[in-house]
């Protein structure tokens, strides 16, 4: 197999300061993707990164909710939410891309959660989902067949965008070295087993590289 073809993208899931170490919402050794994610870049002839992009005031912050904690869930008009430290606003230093993230490959940066009222951890639909990001129609226009998922945080974003993936009908892989989760009571744990019962391919970096 060649990871190179044009039907195949590698997909870099929010890699931004808000969600490595010193962040907002670090996710542990979250940093510790940048090389792998790095190595695999140059693999690959389509790149494409998620940026989370959140305004201020953003609902799925705690911050935002008279009398209530980061981490605790609500109840809202598309199921339950988790309520997240501030992370991600738009413009700055905590939504920019990790600075050791080498972007320059990359032919599409799609942000999400930039409705006030919505979160979005999928690259695909936002947490209603109903609500498109228009990245499907993006790859099957352009005959994308087949992702490699890379990022953080494991247990959410990569989590939702992989089982989206599959839904919509795409080959997935989740590179296993490439990814880092937030663990919030064992959701890191439900995460594989979801990814793997919905059909996901784990595999590592090394196997990608060592087969080129
Ligand atoms: C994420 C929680 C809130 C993620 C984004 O990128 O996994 N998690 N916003
Ligand atoms: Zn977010």
């Amino acid at each position: 197999m060649n990871a190179k073809k044009i039907t195949d993208a590698l997909l870099v899931v929010d890699v931004q300061n808000d969600f490595c170490p010193g962040g907002a919402l670090a996710v542990p050794d979250g940093d510790r993707v940048v090389p792998v994610i790095n190595r695999l870049a140059d693999l690959f002839e389509v790149v494409l990164h998620t940026q989370d992009w959140h305004p201020a005031g953003h609902h799925s912050f705690a911050s935002s909710h008279e009398g209530k904690d980061p981490y605790d869930v609500i109840t809202v008009d598309y199921g339950k939410q988790v309520l997240w430290p501030d992370h991600c606003v738009q413009k700055t230093e905590g939504a920019a891309f990790h600075p050791g993230l080498d972007t320059s490959r990359s032919q599409l940066i799609l942000r999400k959660g930039f409705r006030k009222h919505i979160d979005s951890y999928s690259a695909f639909f936002e947490n209603d989902q109903q609500t498109v990001t228009g990245l499907t129609g993006y790859l099957r226009s352009r005959n994308i067949d087949t992702l490699y998922v890379t990022g953080l945080a494991a247990d959410f974003c990569v989590k939702w965008t992989v089982l989206d993936a599959i839904k919509e009908g795409f080959h997935v892989n989740v590179v296993e070295d490439a990814v880092r989760g937030i663990d919030l009571d064992g959701s890191l744990e439900q995460a594989w087993q979801e990814m793997n019962g919905a059909g996901a391919r784990v595999l590592t970096s090394d196997t990608l590289l060592h087969r080129i």
